[in-house]
């Protein structure tokens, strides 16, 4: 029995330190713009959309690698995104056609 207990004690801190090795950032969506224009994050990073605005926002990318979406996001709601690959692109609202910002994961 005990030599099942090793690995699987070995997965769980190989995935805790990986958790603790990714760094956090947030972008705040506020007056139907974003806190930044521009972030640049490594590979494993997670990045925090947080809508400070009293109305929806949809955030999105379609760009290579970090493409994703939000979907319907609340007023006060934030979301974790983990971007595993590199890329870099546009991050935009699909409710807001003027909000834009550039994100690289490199
Ligand atoms: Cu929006």
């Amino acid at each position: 029995m005990h030599r099942y207990v090793l690995p699987v004690l070995v997965a769980a801190v190989a995935a805790v330190s990986t958790y603790a090795l990714a760094a956090s950032s947030t972008v705040v969506q506020s007056d139907k713009k974003f806190s930044t224009t521009e972030m640049t994050i490594s590979k494993g990073d997670v990045v925090v959309f947080k809508n400070d605005d009293p109305f929806t926002h949809n955030v999105y990318s379609q760009s290579p690698g970090i493409a994703f979406e939000l979907k319907v996001q609340k007023p006060g709601e934030s979301s974790d995104i983990k971007f595993d690959r590199e890329g870099t692109g546009e991050v935009r609202c699909a409710i807001h056609p003027q909000m834009k910002m550039k994100l690289t994961v490199k």
